[in-house]
C-alpha cells in the first residue's frame, strides 16, 4: 500500500492550524499510521530538501523548516501520494485553488504550512529519514470497506 510522508510546517504549527491541516486529510479516507511533534535540524533539513540544493531559495527554505516545531505524519492508501498533493493544493499559494489546504489557509510562497511528497520513491526516502520502522503501525479500521473498494 502507497504511503506519503506528511509535514505540517512550523508556520502551521504556529497558527494553530495542526488539527485543521490533519482533519483535512483524515477526512480524504487516508489511513494515519505515524504521527509525531519534532523539531527539525539543518542537517535532517539538507537531507530532506538534498533535490532543492542549489536553488537560491534554499537556505531560506532551511531556516523556515527549522525555525520551530513540526508535526511529521505518515497516511497510507491508493495512489496516496497524488491524493495527498491534490489535497494539499499547488505549491505557490497564489495559484492553490480555493478548497485546498494552501488555497485555503496560506498567502505565501515560502510559509505554505504544508509538505506532502511528491512521488512514491520520495515518499519511501522521505520517510526514512523521519521515522523508524516501528514507528509507523500497522492497523485495521472497521470502517474500511467503506473507504477501499
Ligand atoms: P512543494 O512543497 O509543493 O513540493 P517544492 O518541492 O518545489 O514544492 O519546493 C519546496 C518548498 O520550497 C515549497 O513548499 C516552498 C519553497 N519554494 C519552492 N519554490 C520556491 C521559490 N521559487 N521561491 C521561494 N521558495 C520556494
Ligand atoms: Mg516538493
Amino acid at each position: 500500500m502507497e504511503r506519503t510522508l506528511v509535514i505540517v510546517k512550523p508556520d502551521a504549527v504556529q497558527r494553530g492550524l495542526i488539527g485543521e491541516v490533519i482533519a483535512r486529510i483524515e477526512r480524504t479516507g487516508l489511513k494515519l499510521v505515524a504521527l509525531k511533534l519534532s523539531k527539525i535540524d539543518r542537517e535532517t533539513a539538507h537531507t530532506h530538501y538534498q533535490e532543492h540544493v542549489n536553488k537560491p531559495f534554499f537556505q531560506g527554505l532551511v531556516n523556515f523548516i527549522t525555525s520551530g516545531p513540526v508535526v511529521l505524519a505518515v497516511f497510507e492508501g491508493p495512489n496516496a501520494v497524488s491524493i495527498v498533493r491534490k489535497t494539499m493544493g499547488a505549491t505557490n499559494p497564489v495559484d492553490s485553488v480555493p478548497g485546498s489546504i494552501r488555497g485555503d489557509l496560506a498567502i505565501s510562497l515560502g510559509r505554505n504550512v504544508i509538505h506532502g511528497s511528491d512521488s512514491p520513491e520520495s515518499a519511501e526516502r522521505e520517510i526514512s529519514i523521519f521515522f523508524s520502522p516501528d514507528e509507523i503501525l500497522s492497523y485495521e479500521r472497521a470502517i474500511d470497506n467503506w473507504i477501499l473498494e
